[in-house]
């Protein structure tokens, strides 16, 4: 019984004290809920409004309009690799590769083929000079052999010549120097007998029969020579005599 009444004296006491700091009594009526701030003699104001009460529950999804659209979400796993499409167009033509190598060569080949064609073309005047060429005359050169006319007719070819056989009378002599002997002319009658024509296909211009020449002799002769003194007879083409070849002028 002793103890009760000096305890409530003692809870008293504490109270009294935490709130005695409070500069008014509405301050102190913050702090400390046992004061109370003079003796109201009509009901006062309504006091303020409460502290906010704790979060409610989530609510059920509304109703009302859609939000609006979120990201998009990430990227999904690669699909299947599909069939090989058609080829594609043509590309352009590519840019022009080095040449520099092949163009080097080329000129180097150029001025080897320059300096070819100074050395031939000096070559050929020496050949002509040497075997008595004369300007704007044709060019009879002979190897001194004796060969049947068939012969004579492919060694000349072989030169890229004609077998000798003369215009006029400046030609035969022409020849004849330089044949110094018996030679085939590039004539014959083979084709219509005692027609004679030029190797080359042209119809008989000049001639310097012998006396009583042609004469198809024997078995026949179809081939004509150039005898020393400068004179023509007609023989067998299967005889061998020297074959003189003929160069344009
Ligand atoms: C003589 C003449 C010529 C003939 C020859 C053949 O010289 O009859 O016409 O071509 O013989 O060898
Ligand atoms: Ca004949
Ligand atoms: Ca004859």
């Amino acid at each position: 019984m002793l103890l009760f009444p000096s305890l409530l004296v003692l809870l008293l006491r504490v109270v009294l004290t935490s709130c005695s700091d409070a500069k008014t009594c509405e301050d102190a009526q913050k702090s400390c809920s046992l004061i109370t701030c003079g003796v109201p003699v009509t009901n006062g104001t309504p006091g303020r409004d409460g502290r906010d009460g704790p979060k409610g529950e989530k609510g059920e999804p509304g109703q009302g309009l859609r939000g609006l659209q979120g990201p998009p979400g990430k990227m999904g796993p690669p699909g299947q690799r599909g069939t090989t499409g058609p080829p594609g167009a043509k590309g352009l033509k590519g840019d022009r590769g080095d040449n520099s190598i092949a163009e080097a060569k080329l000129a180097s080949l150029e001025r080897e083929v320059s300096s070819l064609r100074a050395e031939l073309d000096h070559i050929k005047k020496l050949q002509a000079f040497s075997l008595g060429k004369k300007h704007g005359k044709k060019l009879y050169v002979t190897n001194g052999e004796k060969m049947p006319f068939s012969q004579a007719k492919a060694v000349c070819a072989e030169l890229r010549a004609t077998v000798a056989a003369p215009r006029n009378a400046e030609e035969n002599k022409a020849i004849q120097d330089v044949a110094k002997d018996t030679a085939f002319l590039g004539i014959t009658d083979e084709a219509t007998e005692g027609q004679f024509v030029y190797v080359t296909g042209e119809r008989l211009t000049y001639s310097n029969w012998k006396k009583d020449e042609p004469n198809d002799f024997g078995s026949g002769e179809d081939c004509v020579i150039l005898l020393k003194d400068g004179i023509w007879n007609d023989i067998s083409c299967k005889s061998s005599f020297l074959a003189v070849c003929e160069f344009p002028a």
